[in-house]
């Protein structure tokens, strides 16, 4: 089959592609290039297994005269948590507009959609309490520890991201009524071909700055947060599983992606630094929070399990390895751009 990638041309998209393609489909993205990701926008439509055609998600002239597709992975979005709270019109056009008009176009076309949500959608999640039973988006009490979340939990955002990204979900109601609906819900995605020039989100690429420049990694707060990291190559197994294996029409399918495993910043930070080819100087705690931050992130994967999706292969250690290896000798933003990013946070009153 022929599959149209919004957001092709990215990280997650570039994956997808190179895995379609070894499995016989075809494949063609729809992709904007943005300047904050696409450093050298040439390289990125030269890396990509098929026609790239340039076009905004949100444009609704975007969506007339594609070529005939038999399917659509919807990937294009905002992704920076961070820079979601004062860009709020950009994101909501991006992340909820677009999305619409991705689903429109399924309908329209009357071929299934698998389109990319996210873990933000369930802000701080799940949280077991031993006096309360469960809380959802915030702790109850002193009594908690966070659990990892479920596909049919509430939605509780806490950044404009994750709001976008909820009401996106909810702007592909109607459309899974008509056609096969999946939608994922990744939590954070690493692996080669991650963004190295986008300071607004993305702390292993951080990481790779400061190790490349000998400096501490920078951990804001006491690094106790935690978050599940995901290979690119198994959320990419994960939506090929989706295309193969799509839903009933009427029945909309939402999964989450993730490795299943709580991961502590300062964790992450050995790995990172186990994987570096030079000594490291080790880390420094920033007593700052960035509004919109969540403290914890982990993905149940019991639906996933159930459904016979593929589980992750890889173990975040792995996955962070296999991301400094690649990554180490390529240009990325200087560890600078970070702290830069976070002095546009702070001067606009978003950081505590
Ligand atoms: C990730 C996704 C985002 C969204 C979200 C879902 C990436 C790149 N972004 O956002 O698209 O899906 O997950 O919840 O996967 N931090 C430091 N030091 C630094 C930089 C960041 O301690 O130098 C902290 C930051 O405060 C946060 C954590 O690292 O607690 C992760 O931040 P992030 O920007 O990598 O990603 P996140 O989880 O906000």
């Amino acid at each position: 089959m022929t599959v149209l990638i919004t957001g092709g041309a990215g990280f997650i998209g570039q994956h997808l592609a190179r895995r379609l393609v070894a499995d016989g489909h075809s494949v063609l993205a729809l992709d904007t290039l943005l300047g904050q990701v696409h450093v050298d926008p040439q390289a990125s439509v030269a890396a990509f297994p098929g026609p790239v055609i340039v076009g905004d998600v949100a444009d609704a002239s975007a969506w007339t005269d594609l070529p005939q597709v038999n399917a659509v992975v919807h990937l294009a979005a905002e992704t920076g948590t961070g820079q979601s709270m004062y860009e709020v019109e950009r994101y909501h056009r991006v992340n909820v507009e677009g999305t619409a008009r991705a689903g429109a176009f399924a309908a329209d076309r009357g071929i299934p959609l698998v389109a990319l949500s996210s873990r933000a959608v369930y802000g701080e999640g799940r949280h077991g309490c031993l006096i309360h039973g469960v809380a959802f988006g915030a702790p109850c009490c002193a009594h908690t520890a966070p659990e990892a979340s479920r596909e049919a939990d509430p939605h509780h955002p806490v950044s404009v991201y994750g709001e976008t990204k909820s009401e996106g979900e909810a702007a592909l109601g109607p459309v899974g009524a008509a056609v096969p609906v999946t939608i994922i819900r990744p939590q954070n995605v690493i692996g080669p071909g991650q963004a190295l020039h986008n300071p607004y989100t993305g702390v292993l690429a951080a990481f790779l700055a400061m190790l490349k420049e000998g400096k501490p990694l920078t951990l804001y707060g006491a690094g106790t947060q935690t978050r599940d990291f995901l290979h690119v190559e198994d959320l990419a197994a994960l939506i090929a599983w989706a295309l193969a294996t799509p839903p009933q029409p009427g029945r909309p399918r939402v999964l989450n992606a993730g490795s299943g495993v709580r991961t502590t910043l300062l964790e992450l930070a050995r790995y990172a630094a186990a994987g570096a080819p030079v000594p490291t100087y080790g880390i420094t705690h920033l007593d700052i929070h960035r509004a919109g931050d969540i403290d914890h992130a982990c993905a149940d994967l019991t639906l996933v399990r159930a459904v016979g999706a593929p589980l992750p292969r890889w173990t975040t250690a792995d996955a962070v390895a296999d991301f400094v290896a690649a990554s180490w000798d390529k240009t990325g933003a200087p560890a600078s751009a970070w702290d830069g990013a976070l002095g546009e946070l702070r001067e606009r009153g978003l950081t505590s």
